[in-house]
């Protein structure tokens, strides 16, 4: 009703927290079969990667042992994986890929 301490506000608005995802790695390995045009390959059908950087990819995985494919949020990342381990299965290749947290 507008008397001293009585019926008058001040409205506070808070800016909404928008929490940013936390982001995955998704790093394929090394092994001695699986053949380096198949990892190529894989590189450009998962993970949308030029001719270029599939090579550049593949050949750091093969002479350093493990290397990054992208960097994605958790349920993308874990699709990748899945389908690296599903084509790697039906090709019958060892590809190993995993993730982890950045
Ligand atoms: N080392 C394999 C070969 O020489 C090629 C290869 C590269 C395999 C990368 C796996 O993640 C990999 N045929």
């Amino acid at each position: 009703n507008g008397g001293p301490g009585q019926g008058i506000g001040v409205v506070t608005k808070t800016a909404p927290k928008t929490k940013r995802p936390s982001l995955y790695k998704v790093l394929l390995l090394n092994d001695d079969y699986t053949p380096q045009e198949f990892v190529v390959w894989l590189l450009q059908a998962v993970f949308k990667k030029d001719a270029e950087d599939a090579v550049r990819i593949m050949m750091h995985v093969h002479q350093s042992g493990i290397g990054v494919c992208g960097v994605y949020t958790y349920e993308i990342a874990e699709t990748k994986v899945a389908q690296v381990m599903e084509l790697s299965r039906r090709n019958q290749h060892p590809l190993q890929c995993t993730m982890e947290r950045e």
